[in-house]
Formats: C-alpha cells, sequence, structure tokens
C-alpha cells in the first residue's frame, strides 16, 4: 500500500494526464488520410457504440468519450477531417482528396484508470494524442545526408540507367553530356532541373515508388523553392583523374551551384524534418499498400521493395545507425500495416500479413533488438465491400461485393494473395485482380465501417489507457 500511495503522489505531482504522438506515413497513395479519418472518427464513437472490441479499454467499459482539441503545434497545418467528412457524404460518396504536406490532429480521450496508483489520484485520467499525417517519400531522402553530390549522383546515375524507359534514357542522353563546367548562369541548370523532376513525377505515375529526392515529387511548402532545383550529375571534375590533377569546379558556376543547392538540401531540408518532426514521435504507423503494385506488376511490386527498405533505415535505430547517431529518436513502438484489406477476401488476410512481414524483414530483427515493439497488421480504414460466398457446382468460393468507382454493382473473388514474395510463375499468371472501390453510403450517427482497426488502435495506445 506504501508502494502505490507512492506512486499516486508522483502521479498527483505530474498530473494524470498523458501525451502521446503519433507519426502515420506512407507512400503517396498508401491510405494516409482515410486511416486518420477512421482513427478519430473511431474514436469518437467509443462512448455510444461498441465499435472496437478489440481495444481492451473499450471492452472493459473504461472509455469515457473523446472530442477534438485544438492542437498545440500552432505551425503545422491542421488535418482537414472536415474535408474528408464532406466527401464521404457526398451522392455518390467519394474518397478524400489527395493531400501532399504534413499535417496533424489532436483528439483528448477520457477514462477510468484501471492502474491503481492512478485510481487513488481521480478517477478519470485524459489522453491527449497528435496524429501526425506525413509523406513516406520524405523518408527516402535518409540516405542522401550521409552522401556528397558525387556520391548521390553516381548512385542515382546507375538506379536510372537501369530504368528501361525511353524517357529515362534520353533525359540521360540530354545531360550527362552538357559540358555545365563552364556555364556561369542558371538558367540551364533550372531548366535541366524541372525536366529532372517532370521524370521523377512520371516515374511515380508509373508506379516506381523509390524516387530521391523524395521532396521533388512532394515537395509541400517548398514547392518552386531553388533548393529543389538540381539533379544528378557526374563532373568531369569528379573523375579519378581530376582529383590527382587537382582540378576543381569554377567558383560560382554552374556545377558549383548544383553542389550548393544540394548541401542546402541536406542542411535546409532532410536534418529538420527528422529534427523537428521525426524525433518527435512516441510511435509510429507505417501504411503499406501491397494489393495495388501487386495488381500493377513485377516492376511496381519490386520497387515498393526496394523503396520500403530504404524507408525502413529511417526505423534501424540501431547504435551505430544514421538515426541514432544524428537524431534522437524516441519511437518505442512501430506498427508496420497493410491497408485496404477490403479489397480481399477474409480468408486472404492470414496471407496479406506474412506478405507484408517478407516486405519488412530486412530490418525487422534488426529493429526488435533495440527495444522497439513491431507488429504486422492487416486492415481497412473504411470498409469499402462486404463479403459473402458464392456457390456454383456444389463449391463455395467467399467473394466481396462492392460499388467500382464508376457505379457499377460488382461480386468478385479478387484471388489469392502470396503469402511470401512472388515468384515468376505468380507474375506469369497474373493472378490477382483488383477493384477499387467507392465508400460505402455514409451514416452520419454510424461509426465508419472498418476492418481490423481495433487491434491498430490497441497496438498502438492501448498500454495508454490503462
Ligand atoms: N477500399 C478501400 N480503399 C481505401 C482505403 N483507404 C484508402 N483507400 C483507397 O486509397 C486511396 C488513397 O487513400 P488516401 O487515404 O487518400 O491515401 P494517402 O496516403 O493519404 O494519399 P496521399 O494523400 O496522396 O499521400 C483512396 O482514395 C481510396 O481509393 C480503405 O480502407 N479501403
Ligand atoms: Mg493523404
Amino acid at each position: 500500500m506504501n508502494r502505490l500511495t507512492n506512486e499516486a503522489k508522483q502521479l498527483l505531482n505530474r498530473g494524470l494526464d498523458a501525451h502521446l504522438r503519433i507519426g502515420v506515413t506512407g507512400l503517396s497513395r498508401a491510405g494516409k488520410t482515410a486511416f486518420i479519418t477512421s482513427f478519430v472518427d473511431q474514436l469518437l464513437h467509443t462512448s455510444t457504440h461498441d465499435n472496437l472490441p478489440l481495444l481492451a479499454a473499450q471492452r472493459d467499459g473504461r472509455l469515457l468519450g473523446a472530442r477534438r482539441v485544438p492542437q498545440k503545434n500552432l505551425l503545422t497545418p491542421r488535418f482537414n477531417l472536415d474535408g474528408s467528412y464532406e466527401s464521404l457524404k457526398l451522392d455518390p460518396p467519394t474518397w478524400p482528396t489527395p493531400t501532399r504536406d504534413v499535417s496533424e490532429i489532436r483528439i483528448a480521450i477520457k477514462y477510468k484508470p484501471q492502474n491503481k496508483a492512478r485510481k487513488l489520484v481521480s478517477r478519470t485520467a485524459t489522453l491527449y494524442l497528435d496524429l501526425v499525417d506525413y509523406p513516406g517519400e520524405w523518408l527516402l531522402d535518409l540516405p542522401m545526408l550521409e552522401m556528397d553530390f558525387a556520391t548521390w549522383s553516381e548512385q542515382q546515375l546507375k538506379r536510372l540507367q537501369q530504368i528501361d524507359l525511353p524517357e529515362v534514357q534520353s533525359w540521360l542522353e540530354r545531360t550527362q553530356h552538357l559540358d555545365i563546367e563552364h556555364l556561369t548562369d542558371d538558367k540551364m541548370i533550372n531548366a535541366v532541373s524541372i525536366e529532372f523532376t517532370q521524370l521523377l513525377l512520371s516515374l511515380k505515375a508509373q508506379g516506381y515508388q523509390l524516387i530521391q529526392p523524395g521532396r521533388f515529387v512532394l515537395p509541400g511548402e517548398l514547392a518552386d523553392a531553388p533548393v529543389l532545383l538540381f539533379f544528378p550529375y557526374l563532373s568531369k571534375v569528379h573523375s579519378e583523374k581530376a582529383k590527382t590533377a587537382k582540378e576543381k569546379p569554377i567558383k560560382g558556376g554552374a556545377l558549383d551551384l548544383l553542389i550548393n543547392r544540394y548541401k542546402e538540401y541536406q542542411q535546409q531540408v532532410i536534418r529538420p524534418f527528422y529534427k523537428q518532426y521525426f524525433a518527435s514521435f512516441d510511435r509510429q504507423i507505417l501504411l503499406v499498400d501491397v494489393l495495388s503494385p501487386l495488381n500493377q506488376g513485377e516492376h511496381a511490386f519490386s520497387d515498393m521493395q526496394v523503396a520500403l527498405t530504404e524507408i525502413m533505415k529511417s526505423f534501424s535505430y540501431g547504435k551505430n545507425s544514421l538515426m541514432r547517431r544524428l537524431f534522437l529518436p524516441r519511437t518505442d513502438k512501430l506498427l508496420f500495416a497493410a491497408t485496404k484489406a477490403d479489397h480481399i477476401t477474409p480468408d486472404q488476410h492470414a496471407n496479406l500479413s506474412l506478405l507484408l512481414r517478407h516486405l519488412v524483414q530486412p530490418i525487422w530483427q534488426h529493429v526488435s533488438f533495440e527495444s522497439v515493439a513491431m507488429e504486422c497488421i492487416p486492415f481497412a480504414s473504411i470498409q469499402s465491400t462486404q463479403t459473402g460466398f458464392v456457390e456454383h457446382k456444389s463449391h463455395t468460393t467467399p467473394v466481396i461485393h462492392g460499388t467500382s468507382m464508376q457505379g457499377e454493382e460488382l461480386t468478385v473473388y479478387p484471388g489469392e494473395v502470396p503469402a511470401t514474395l512472388p515468384k515468376a510463375e505468380f507474375w506469369d499468371k497474373q493472378g490477382f485482380d483488383f477493384v477499387s472501390f467507392r465508400p460505402q453510403n455514409y451514416v452520419e450517427s454510424q461509426p465508419l465501417p472498418h476492418i481490423g482497426m481495433g487491434k491498430v488502435i490497441q497496438f498502438l495506445l492501448g498500454d495508454k489507457l490503462r
């Protein structure tokens, strides 16, 4: 009892209210906006509905209610929750519009503490929750911090050379023979940089996900800023021969400009993002749309795999990791979540979870040694289909039923999700048929339909509601 009263006294001094900051990320279209919308919507309904049976605090009847409160961080744009509701309320309902920058929203969750010491102090407590949406593309830039311009250029050009697309090859031919060392104004540099950005955007539209620098395709507030006007270029000045001859770029010349902009990008764009945002998250969720690349084909899938491996470097907190050396990350829980699970039949959810596990495997073991709890969960933020069975010649097949984006009622069996990284046979068979569904009609008094949000929310904050 003595220990309890001591703990209670400490709690009294600190106050019972706790604060949790969660980073929500994923490559564009992964489902971040739909996820935060549903996350908040589910919490707002917990006191009136039995919508999250897997969230222990709700199951135990200890959740008293949740409400939106003004965010503390006044410099970050607000997450547009009302905009999401407006899209879903339209007739026919539509998905929220794509977002391009970081945004955040704050929720206060009131609950009855279960912890004995907490109960001694007060019968109710509040958890303040910040959810911060930021583009996963920005995480692709971390490795750039350890590369100088010449090394980065070499790596990028090598990668571009491997992409067998006419627009890539023609950009390489046009730009790598320019004698920019002797240019003294920035007109040509700016023009080639804009072409490079367009090339990256076109690659992204074709399913390539490993895009570096990430801000070139998702500039946020930096759109049109000169810090985004550079491109990979292997200068003769960087060649081994020139190095020994101690040849230096002309001061104030075009090559100097490229190098300086690259350095500014490292110092003024990449570093501040990790310092101000990334290092401030207590927990993070990385949303991965595994199903779309599975549908788009081998190039999209393998590129997503490489992009994920790059992204995972930001979550690698080992003692010698770049993250640990440069910043002080404090994330203690990391969730990998496969989104849009309502596109497949329930019997495939286990495979989706296993496939995601294989995708994040390279870093999984590494991170779990560093006292970060990790989990892989398949889920759907806003369920847009219903599940059922179809009988055919005494054979029962599981199906999903929904309305396509064009308004067509569809009942489909989308196919099997491979439980391991797909092999050549899978791509030959093109075994997976993915249809985009429109959201179901929105009923204001009801929580948004979902699959597995309770498990996701329990992992991210269940222990903070004890
Ligand atoms: N069926 C289904 N589709 C989803 C779900 N979540 C997202 N989608 C689809 O994925 C698209 C992208 O979702 P968003 O939430 O806008 O993704 P995002 O990561 O915020 O995308 P950006 O803002 O472009 O970075 C949506 O327009 C939907 O078509 C879901 O739970 N179920
Ligand atoms: Mg978004």
